[in-house]
């Protein structure tokens, strides 16, 4: 008999198209078929070997019947070999979705070894993450990883789509730089052949530097952060969904921060319910609510936290009031102009005023954004950076920026992984990155 083992990955016939599972219809029954994929299960009875196959569109019942050539042989293949399936469509009431398919011949285009890790679909993972993490290629195997990127490709297409069909303008700023814009100490250092340069821990110089004449813009970057401590909620490179708007103050941009978490989420209820349904997740639009920063901090407090006034917000106080307003993104503004960044404008034009414009987003237990009215007056930028202990000759670019016709402005940023955790309940954040980088994770 031919070897069923094909190392070169030939196909049957390259006449005869790929058919993705999820193309499989009733009205296909008996129509032959060529489907690839990889064995998702083996099901071994005695007059009957039904295989389940999976490919990225979904997994379908293939049977073999007692007197096929290969009856014997088709269950003996390792899961997760690759394999190339000639079949019949057939309509079946036993089948898991009303139809399967009758293996006619099948090829092995590359058998899988013995896995590291089980794929596990169901129930309790019992691989630890980070033992998940070491072998990410094979994790992305399971329906529940493949589910959370299918999820997250979702959120990042909506986000664009949004904000494009809004009228911004999306722009690629560049990694590394120079100087500092979210404080000094969680800086990355590169050489850049004879000067020191940083890898960025934000677009924010640079979308601050743009929107002044192009109005409206959006961007979708990598961020590093060399905080040490390692948390479920931390990444040392993330991914930030940034907008900065013209002529707007907080709440211009506050509107659309809404506007556009409620359209991503509609857009993944609608294109991504088979994924929500492995990983039992049941999304609503969420409403808003809008709190000043004193009016949350009273409130931790009635809600007994521990808390001083000036205290940023901890991840307890964000999961209660995440609790206190269900499915509802949570506006916190007016902060302590001290412990916002110095960016962000005051509230007024007072030399001693304490409030600032800057906000924080709060959805699914967690800060999912935070942003703001920005400066734009060269005299007030210049006050701040000196307060912060920053040195303005290191900003000196950025400060000129604003001396040629700059307009107010504002924006924000939303994290990337952040937001996938958060909607899909993730218990830790680099459930929801492809190949995470901590304080102990470089590799793969
Ligand atoms: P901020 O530092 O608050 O603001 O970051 C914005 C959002 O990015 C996410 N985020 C992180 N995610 C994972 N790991 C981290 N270490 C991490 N740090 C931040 C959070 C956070 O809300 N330039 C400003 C935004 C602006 O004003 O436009 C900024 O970077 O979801």
């Amino acid at each position: 008999m031919e070897s069923k083992k094909n190392r070169r990955g030939d196909t049957y016939n390259k006449k005869m198209n790929r058919t993705y599972i999820n193309e499989i219809k009733d009205s296909m029954d008996g129509k032959e078929i060529l489907l690839d994929g990889w064995i998702h299960e083996i099901r071994d009875q005695s007059k009957i070997k039904f295989i389940l196959l999976r490919d990225i569109s979904g997994i379908i019942q293939l049977l073999s019947k007692e007197g096929d050539k290969f009856f014997n042989e088709i269950v003996k293949i390792p899961r997760e070999s690759v394999v190339e399936i000639k079949g019949t469509v057939k309509k079946s009431k036993q089948a898991p979705n009303g139809i399967e398919v009758l293996i006619k011949d099948y090829k092995i285009l590359n058998e899988a070894q013995t896995l590291p890790i089980p794929i596990v679909e169901k129930g309790n993972i019992s691989t630890s993450l980070s033992k998940r993490l070491d072998y990410r290629s094979l994790d992305l195997h399971s329906l529940r990883t493949q589910s959370i990127f299918k999820i997250e490709s979702e959120i990042t297409n909506s986000f664009r789509r949004y904000f494009y069909e809004n009228g911004f303008i999306e722009i690629q700023p560049p990694c590394v730089i120079s100087s500092a814009s979210e404080g000094g100490t969680e800086l990355f250092k590169v050489k850049y052949f004879e000067k020191d340069a940083y890898l960025a821990q934000s677009p924010q110089l640079y979308k601050q530097m743009c929107v002044t004449a192009l109005e409206k813009v959006t961007m979708i970057v990598p961020v590093w952060r060399a905080e040490k401590h390692n948390t479920i909620r931390h990444l040392n490179e993330s991914r930030q969904m940034d907008i900065e708007m013209a002529f707007a103050d907080e709440f211009t941009v506050m509107e659309q921060l809404s506007k556009s978490v409620q359209y991503i989420i509609k857009s993944v209820i609608e294109k991504c319910e088979r994924e929500l349904n492995i990983l039992n997740i049941k999304l609503k639009i969420p409403k808003d609510k809008y709190l000043t920063y004193d009016e949350t901090i009273k409130l931790l407090k009635k809600n007994k936290l521990k808390l001083e006034d000036g205290d940023d917000i901890p991840p307890e106080g964000e999961r209660k009031l995440c609790e206190l307003f269900k499915d509802t993104i949570i506006f916190v503004h007016d902060w302590p102009l001290k412990i916002k960044p110095f960016y962000i404008v005051p509230k007024t034009l007072d030399k001693n005023e304490k409030i600032s414009r800057g906000f924080d987003a709060i959805y699914g237990g967690i800060e999912i954004s935070s942003g703001g009215q920005r400066v734009h007056l060269v005299d007030v930028l210049i006050k701040q950076l000196k307060d912060k202990k920053l040195n303005p000759d290191n900003f000196k670019h950025y400060i000129n920026s604003f001396r040629y016709g700059a307009t107010h402005h504002a924006g924000w940023s939303i994290g990337l992984e952040r937001f996938t955790m958060a909607l899909l309940e993730l218990e830790n954040i680099r459930e929801g990155t492809l190949f995470p980088r901590d304080r102990d994770r470089l590799i793969p």
